[in-house]
């Protein structure tokens, strides 16, 4: 398919926890990114330290594993036409207090250790977290009816 690009985003346990999952994945749908993969897990203090390797020796690190081993989380791939920019667009700033209104940190948080959610930061580091939560076979390839239109 033309145009491809795919992003990993999760749903971090304070949002599963505080009911934003539908809002989440909604912004997402009606951007008119195309949802490929989603399993909903708690993710063991291993893939964690694995998925944060780049801030292993931050002062945060293990404090930031233990928030997000806390409960369970959203896992998902989105894909389409610059979904790893967009969607980083979409999350608003890492700190919510640098996210402006209209952005999912700038809608519903306020700590830098509480937010929210998780989006790549680039099409490689997309790449190798895809692979890292998710089996080839769990992303699933189709044509979504609204293709022609977005
Ligand atoms: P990103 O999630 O926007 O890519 P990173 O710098 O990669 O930001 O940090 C990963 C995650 O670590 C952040 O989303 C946030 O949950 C947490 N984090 C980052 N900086 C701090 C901090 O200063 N204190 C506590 N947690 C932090
Ligand atoms: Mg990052």
């Amino acid at each position: 398919m033309a145009h491809q690009e795919s992003t990993f985003i999760a749903i971090k346990p304070d949002s599963m926890q505080r009911g934003l999952v539908g809002e989440i994945i909604k912004r997402f749908e009606q951007k008119g990114f195309r949802l490929v993969a989603m399993k909903f897990l708690q993710a063991s203090q291993e893939l964690l330290k694995q998925h944060y390797i780049d801030l292993k020796d931050c002062p945060f690190f293990p404090g930031l594993v233990k928030y997000m081993n806390s409960g369970p989380v959203v896992a998902m791939v989105w894909e389409l036409l610059n979904v790893v920019k967009m969607g980083r667009m979409m999350l608003g700033e890492t700190n919510p207090v640098d996210s402006k209104p209209g952005t999912i940190c700038g809608d519903f948080c306020i700590q830098v250790g509480r937010n929210i959610i998780h989006g790549s930061d680039s099409v490689k580091s997309a790449e190798k977290e895809i692979s890292l939560w998710f089996k080839p076979e769990e992303v699933v390839d189709y044509k979504s009816c609204a293709f022609d239109w977005i």
